[in-house]
């Protein structure tokens, strides 16, 4: 009801400031001149400013777009497989996959160093199954999936780096027992437990492991954010629930006039499990805030909050009650004298409650449904506005008051500013992450694309661009700017210290143990060496393809007719993937991916014998076929 008037008043807008804009835009001034068209056109052979790194939601995958074209440029498989590439098909990433086929992305974290997006890693939630994984900027894969983690159910505040990516977090949007165990739900508030992880990041390799986790009262964990400058060492979770409803959420969990965010101290916490104060429970070392002191402690925050953010200069920390109208802002100086003093008002569970009216600083009017806010480098934040569907942009100081709105199309949840969570926000552009599309585009049927706008905020009015459609769902998003990342073009032959690599035709070979066997293979345009494999029924084949090729892009496939196998080599790269001989018969295997003009002669035969025939132990190419490779490789 409300939503379809909502809709008809902002199509109406749409048009009348579509008339006005159309006018006025060209004329305008400054270093973002020109019409909408011209601001988002990226040349033919040019390149896009930033890189936005958008969450897939419950495609489990990252989706990387340039900025401020939306050119969708690539999608990297994380939590989901990806048979075009063979991410979750061969050996490695099916293994890291850990028998799930699926995952819910929603908030990519970039890693930073003092502060500022570093361009090494992106870490990005599963929320169901709490894992957490780290993607290698250098080459835009994902390196390790950690998790699931001990005791988190649902890690939907996660990962939310801090500030010199010593940690990633990880909180439990639903309570469980922990250790988890029969139970009666209607037991919820005596044996439910919330759970905060702080997630260790090895500096060098980026590599997670345990650090600590914090025993909670079981309200629903829903987001975080890092401190930083004067809150460096601080980490903030909004939470919802604080009423421990276990049933019709939507009515029970919105009794309380107020519920809570969570500062913790992650310096003190990791100290204090460092000191043995925790109790390992499935393998995790947990802090029982009713035993341990001094490193959480809770802050009311009106009316069912969702985002936490905290402000460039670290002095604030803000949250958006949804069922509100507001804003509220706190002051980490205030939060910090109040925990200094002992000024508390009681605990929850052993978590100390510090007095709202001591913390807060400021309550910004912003509109209705506030959910998350990201900033500029004029000292400006944008809210999002679920309810109202527009972004709100107001003043971060006196007289916190709104300067400007824009109506977005429609009910958008998240938005990504350019370098928008670091110290450093360049103000260029925000993107409106939109949970409905309805009219915006060619109809597809009954579910509608994402919509993603894209906003200019040079000027001193927000200026709708652009916008674009994308797969499901993003959640959240970052924008990093493109000349902090240098991807690698190829992979160094010279460094490829895989267990099945080979790096000369000398060394192909197919060996056999019992009915395991293993192809060490070479593939370069445009052969397979070897080219024809014998095997036995029943035999479980592992083949180890090596990408000798040092050209960028000539990525070779490999794929097995009537099989699901199918993967992608990289150049300079090895992967092993592992087929079953099931059926006695001729099985032809090809490369899948185009890479030369005689990519279609890239094939070869798998020749399946009767259970038990008579094969070599050991089969090395010939002389000749050395040869030949050979003279393929010299003129690779
Ligand atoms: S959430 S629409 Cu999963 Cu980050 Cu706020
Ligand atoms: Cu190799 Cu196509």
């Amino acid at each position: 009801m409300r939503r379809g008037s909502r809709f008809g008043i902002a199509v109406a807008l749409a048009v009348t400031l579509g008339a006005v804009v159309a006018g006025c835009v060209a004329t305008q001034g400054g270093g973002a001149a020109g019409s909408a068209a011209e601001k988002v056109y990226v040349k033919p052979g040019e390149k896009d400013a930033y890189y936005a790194f958008l969450s897939g939601g419950h495609h489990g995958n990252v989706y990387v777009y340039g900025i401020p074209s939306c050119r969708h440029i690539t999608t990297i498989p994380v939590f989901t497989p990806e048979p075009a590439v063979g991410y979750g098909n061969d050996e490695e990433s099916k293994a890291m996959l850990g028998g799930y086929t699926w995952g819910d992305a929603h908030h990519p974290g970039l890693s930073e160093t003092d502060g500022d997006y570093d361009g090494r890693w992106l870490f990005i939630n599963d929320m169901p199954n709490a894992r957490i994984a780290r993607i290698d900027l250098k080459d835009f894969k994902t390196r390790q999936i950690y998790g699931p983690i001990p005791n988190i159910s649902a890690a939907h505040a996660c990962p939310f780096p801090t500030p010199n990516t010593e940690y990633v977090f990880a909180a439990s949007r639903f309570s469980v027992p922990v250790p988890n165990r029969g139970v009666k739900v209607e037991d919820y508030a005596k044996d439910f437990k919330g759970i905060i992880a702080g997630i260790k990041v090895d500096p060098k390799s980026g590599e997670m492991s345990m650090g600590f986790e914090i025993q909670m009262p079981p309200f629903d964990w829903d987001l975080s954010d890092a401190g930083k400058g004067p809150s460096l060492g601080w980490q903030f979770f909004t939470c919802y629930n604080s009423e421990m409803a276990y049933d019709s959420l939507e009515i029970k969990a919105s009794q309380n006039e107020m519920d809570y965010f969570a500062a913790v101290d992650w310096r003190a916490a990791q100290k204090a499990v460092d000191e043995g104060k925790a109790t390992t429970i499935n393998g995790a070392p947990v802090l029982d805030p009713q035993k341990v002191k001094d490193f959480v402690y809770l802050i009311p925050v009106p009316k069912s909050p969702h985002g936490v953010d905290v402000d460039p200069s670290g002095q604030y920390v803000c949250c958006s009650g949804k069922l509100q109208a507001e804003v509220s802002v706190y002051s980490f100086a205030k939060i910090k004298a109040a925990i200094d003093a002992k000024k508390f008002e009681g605990d929850k569970m052993g978590v100390p409650t510090l007095k709202f009216e001591d913390c807060l600083e400021a309550k910004v009017p912003v509109g209705l449904g506030p959910l998350h806010t990201q900033f500029d480098n004029k000292g400006f934040a944008y809210t999002s506005l679920f309810l109202d569907s527009q972004i709100a942009k107001w003043k971060v100081g006196p007289p916190w008051n709104v300067v400007d709105k824009i109506d977005v199309y429609y009910s958008i949840g998240h938005l990504m500013a350019s370098e928008g969570d670091t110290r450093h926000p360049t103000g260029d552009y925000v993107v409106a992450l939109d949970k409905l599309s309805k009219d915006r585009y060619l109809s597809v049927g009954p579910t509608h694309p994402e919509a993603a706008q894209l906003i200019d905020l040079r000027g001193p009015k927000m200026e709708l661009l652009y916008d674009f459609p994308t797969y499901l769902e993003p959640h959240y998003a970052q924008m990093i700017r493109a000349d902090k990342l240098h991807p690698i073009t190829v992979y160094p032959l010279a460094e490829n210290d895989k267990p099945g690599a080979i790096k000369r035709a000398e060394d192909a070979r197919i060996e056999r143990k019992g009915n395991r066997v293993d192809v060490f293979g070479l593939v370069v345009r445009s052969h397979f060496t070897p080219d024809i494999v014998k095997v036995n029924q029943g035999d479980d084949v592992y083949f180890h393809w090596t990408n000798l090729e040092q050209d960028d892009d000539i990525a070779h496939g490999f794929g097995i007719l009537w099989s699901s196998k199918n993967m992608q080599i990289e150049p300079g790269e090895t992967k092993t993937i592992r087929w079953t001989a099931e059926k006695t018969g001729i099985n032809p295997f090809y490369c899948s991916n185009f890479c030369s003009a005689l990519h279609q002669e890239m094939q070869g035969y798998i020749e399946v014998r009767a259970k038990g025939s008579p094969q070599a132990a050991i089969v090395r190419p010939d002389a000749k076929t050395i040869a030949e490779i050979n003279a393929l490789l010299a003129a690779r």
